[in-house]
């Protein structure tokens, strides 16, 4: 019996053995050289190689406990729903995701495209890097995953039968405690506050029972509005670039739930690339961010307004008015999910390089205050941002209330 029809957590020298037997990807005799080069929270990511070919993929394989804390545990399942939906975006948004070569439920690991060419966006932003195409990409990946996903576009039971294969949840729960939850009581004492601010974070978000009570609303929303096949932990740690490409991947948050999620996460984190930008002085990186901000919140609207009139079929939902009413409601979630994930960045237990890694202390505390600041206006005004100039405004009212 072969030694991978058992789990067992896969260590560097298991993993070529594993892609040549039992996924069958390379001829048994091929010499590979085998790399762990994951830095996310929960997963082992391996670069498998063939010198003599060049031929290469991805193996990657979820642990029952989590990277960031052994004492975390998390369904195994994580590892074919994300499998399972980027085959499925891979046709909903084709060129804008990796592609899955095989997945293993026993081993819980699928092996993908190699995408070393691109870059995690991340670790681009933090060099301060420009992507003049992103914004186009970007809202092109999320109307077609998310709208298309809907009850709006595709047969209802359809819809059902994926929401029903798509039920994340540990996942969910991970991002119920993280997000809408820790941030604002540390009820579990694991939030991470900058010392310098810990008097700020107290009061304006401890302390903030009316932010308390929004709060509460977003977080049932989030729970209760099975609405699109949302990516559910689309921040820049996510996205592979380079020049002319962008790819989504990582999608094991996936569930059906809200879209303004997805759209709300791009834009925080964002956000947080301009954070470490202005600590560094960089300028024209700045108002890059600034205006690939606002294009993404406009170029979303235009994209999902052509996308529905193109493509839905639900008969009362082509009722004129309500394809504007339905995406009003969408940006209200987007300007409200910019908020929470710009909040729980900066004080959970789950940060960002990009503020963590700024050296001087003022700084970093400043534009700490501004994410919290502008997130607690993006919250409790949720309704109003409709465009991406009151993101734009909202930012900079922020940064100068910050100082
Ligand atoms: C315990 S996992 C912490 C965070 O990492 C993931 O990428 C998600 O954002 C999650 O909230
Ligand atoms: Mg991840």
């Amino acid at each position: 019996m072969s030694r991978f029809a058992t789990y067992f957590l896969m260590k560097e020298e298991d993993v070529g053995d594993y892609t040549k037997t039992a996924l069958k990807l390379f001829e048994p005799d091929a010499v590979l050289t085998v790399k762990e080069i994951g830095d996310g929270n929960l997963n082992y990511v391996f670069r498998v190689v063939e010198e003599a070919t060049g031929k290469s993929v991805i193996i990657k394989q979820a642990g029952e406990s989590l990277r960031i804390s052994s004492e975390m545990k998390a369904s195994t399942d994580r590892n074919r729903i994300e499998s399972e939906i980027l085959e499925l975006q891979n046709q909903l948004a084709p060129g804008l995701v990796p592609q899955i070569y095989k997945y293993d439920t026993v081993m819980c690991a699928c092996a993908m495209e190699d995408l070393s060419d691109h870059e995690m966006m991340r670790t681009a932003m933090l060099r301060h890097q420009i992507f003049p195409h992103f914004a186009d990409d970007i809202t092109t990946y999320m109307v077609n995953t998310l709208l298309k996903t809907t009850d709006v576009v595709m047969e209802h039971k359809a819809k059902k039968a994926l929401v029903k294969s798509f039920i994340n949840p540990d996942l969910c729960e991970i991002t119920e405690e993280l997000v809408f939850t820790e941030p604002y009581n540390d009820i579990y004492q694991r939030n991470l506050v900058f010392a310098p601010n810990a008097e700020f974070v107290r009061r304006e978000l401890y302390e903030d029972e009316t932010l308390h009570l929004e709060i509460a609303k977003i977080k049932f929303g989030f729970m209760s509005n099975a609405q699109a096949l949302i990516h559910g932990d689309l921040h820049t740690g996510s996205l592979f670039v380079k020049e002319d490409s962008t790819r989504a991947f990582d999608p094991e948050f996936a569930f059906y739930g809200p879209m303004g999620y997805d759209v709300g996460n791009i834009i925080a984190n964002l956000f947080f690339a301009w954070d470490n930008g202005y600590a560094y002085g960089k300028t024209q990186f700045c108002d890059w961010i600034i205006t690939t901000v606002v294009e993404i919140v406009d170029q979303f609207k235009e994209k999902f307004l052509a996308c529905f009139e193109e493509c839905a079929t639900d008969v009362m939902a082509k009722t004129p008015g309500f394809a504007q009413y339905y995406l009003d409601t969408i940006l209200e979630d987007t300007a409200a999910c910019t908020g929470t994930e710009l909040i729980r960045r900066t004080v959970g237990m789950a940060q960002v390089k990009d503020v963590t890694t700024i050296e001087d202390a003022e700084m970093r505390a400043y534009v700490e205050r501004i994410n919290i600041l502008c997130a607690k206006e993006l919250i409790q005004n949720r309704s109003a941002y409709g465009t991406g100039a009151d993101y734009q405004a909202a930012w900079f009212c922020a940064a100068e209330q910050a100082k």
